[in-house]
């Protein structure tokens, strides 16, 4: 009798089924923003950084927010940051974005294969570098260019790593976007999804064990939840209180697949430290000050031995997923607009207006001097070549870097291609 024999089957018990999960709307679906429920900024508590875990629970299902409708920090997760600090966020956003938009319009013009944006997340990397030390090791994902932009990388060596040029500190040996300096504590970007979480604890295990002070944060995506890598580097964190901080950037999208297929339907993405005991806590991504304040909690009590913290941030990918998608084939066009949690930087840049420490005039200088500075360091990287000029003329640098001494066949393949290149 085989498995499939009907005879196997009993008639008074349902056929099983799975349920595959579908997001709520698709293209020609109007999104309806009512279903989102919002919770009031100011409303989720505040524990102590010593807190137990369990305490930070309840953040899990609601939303840390500081900046209300009037753009005013409210509550008791209010940073209280100084408005220099506040300019300097606004203008690390602000230069992100256009960063973003010379870069994509690159890809478009020929001069690069592959770019990736972060429109409408820019705050989280911007204000998670605000609140960690420049000594903090970050191991990032490619949405995460935030990171380097507010740590003074200059931005002249992130186009030349994207155009895979001549000053390409990489050699042309990664995927345009994934960019690595130790100086910066910005780890070699993997592009195997998930492997942050794990690389982040294990650094930071190291980091404890040689006695450092220094801490690191991990990054994935909601979608790269899925991977086993988060569930081993959960564990691991949580069983040695490893001082990290665990970050997922929960944008609704992984490339076509909504939350709903790495689990959302079932659970916030930050209840799944509950299972863990570790402190949790999900976060407006939009809010840079709500974004500061959770990921300064998390360091203050990482750097305190009291162990790892998972936080996720709540915000939408307002793009397609890199320069090679398309999601008009997948979800409605004005879903992005339909967000209900804002524009990040327009949101903080209210916020000082409001405060009386910016204007309309100032911000359009600024953002003038940043267009200037992002404009001039692109001709600047394109005076060392863009990547479809890249060519035959450093054939034997793919051979370099890798062995110690380079086996006699590979010497041989060498060989022949360098002579080809120069006939
Ligand atoms: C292990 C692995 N599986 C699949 C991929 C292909 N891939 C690259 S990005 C991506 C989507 C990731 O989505 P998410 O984690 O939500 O991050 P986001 O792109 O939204 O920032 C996929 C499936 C990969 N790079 N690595
Ligand atoms: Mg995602």
């Amino acid at each position: 009798m085989s498995d499939r024999d009907p005879s196997r089957l009993k008639p008074n018990r349902p056929k099983l089924a799975l349920h595959v999960p579908e997001p709520p709307f698709r293209q020609r679906q109007k999104p309806d923003i009512s279903a989102q429920s919002i919770p009031a900024a100011g409303s989720a508590p505040r524990p102590d950084i010593a807190a137990a875990a369990a305490e930070t629970h309840p953040l899990t299902t609601t939303l840390v927010r500081v900046l209300d409708d009037e753009h005013r920090a409210v509550g008791p997760w209010d940073p209280k940051l100084a408005p220099d600090t506040l300019r300097k966020m606004l203008r690390d956003m602000v230069t992100v974005r256009i960063f973003d938009d010379r870069m994509y319009r690159a890809q478009r013009q020929g001069k690069t294969s592959f770019y990736m944006k972060c429109l409408g997340e820019e705050a989280i990397a911007v204000a998670a570098a605000a609140a960690l030390d420049f000594e903090d090791m970050h191991f990032p994902t490619y949405r995460q260019q935030g990171l380097l932009i507010a740590r003074g990388y200059p931005l002249v060596d992130m186009m030349c790593q994207i155009y895979s040029n001549k000053g390409d500190k990489l050699q042309g040996r990664q995927l345009p976007i994934m960019y690595s300096d130790r100086e910066h504590g910005f780890f070699s970007i993997s592009g195997n999804l998930a492997t942050q979480f794990p690389q982040a604890v294990g650094w930071s295990m190291a980091a404890a064990i040689k006695g450092d002070s220094r801490i690191a944060m991990g990054w994935i995506g909601d979608g790269a939840t899925a991977e086993g890598d988060f569930h081993a580097a959960m564990t691991f964190a949580a069983v040695y209180d490893v001082p990290v901080i665990l970050a997922v950037v929960n944008n609704q999208w992984a490339i076509s697949s909504f939350s709903g297929i790495a689990g959302a339907e079932k659970a916030t993405f930050a209840q799944r430290a509950v299972g863990y005991g570790m402190p949790a806590f999900r976060v407006d991504g939009n809010d840079a000050l709500a974004v500061h304040a959770a990921v300064r909690w998390a360091a203050d009590r990482a750097r305190s031995n009291m162990g790892p913290t998972l936080i996720e941030f709540f915000t939408y990918r307002a793009e397609g997923h890199s320069t090679s998608d398309d999601p008009s084939g997948y979800r409605p066009v004005n879903e992005a607009k339909a967000w209900p949690l804002g524009d990040p930087v327009e949101r903080l840049k209210l916020h000082l207006t409001a405060l009386g420490e910016w204007d309309d005039e100032r911000h359009e200088a600024m953002r003038s001097e940043c267009d200037a500075a992002v404009r001039s360091a692109q001709k600047e990287a394109e005076r060392q070549g863009i990547l479809s000029e890249q060519g035959k003329d450093n054939i034997e640098s793919m051979f370099e870097d890798v062995y110690e001494q380079v086996p006699w066949h590979l010497a041989e393949q060498r060989d022949i291609a360098v002579d080809e290149g120069r006939g």
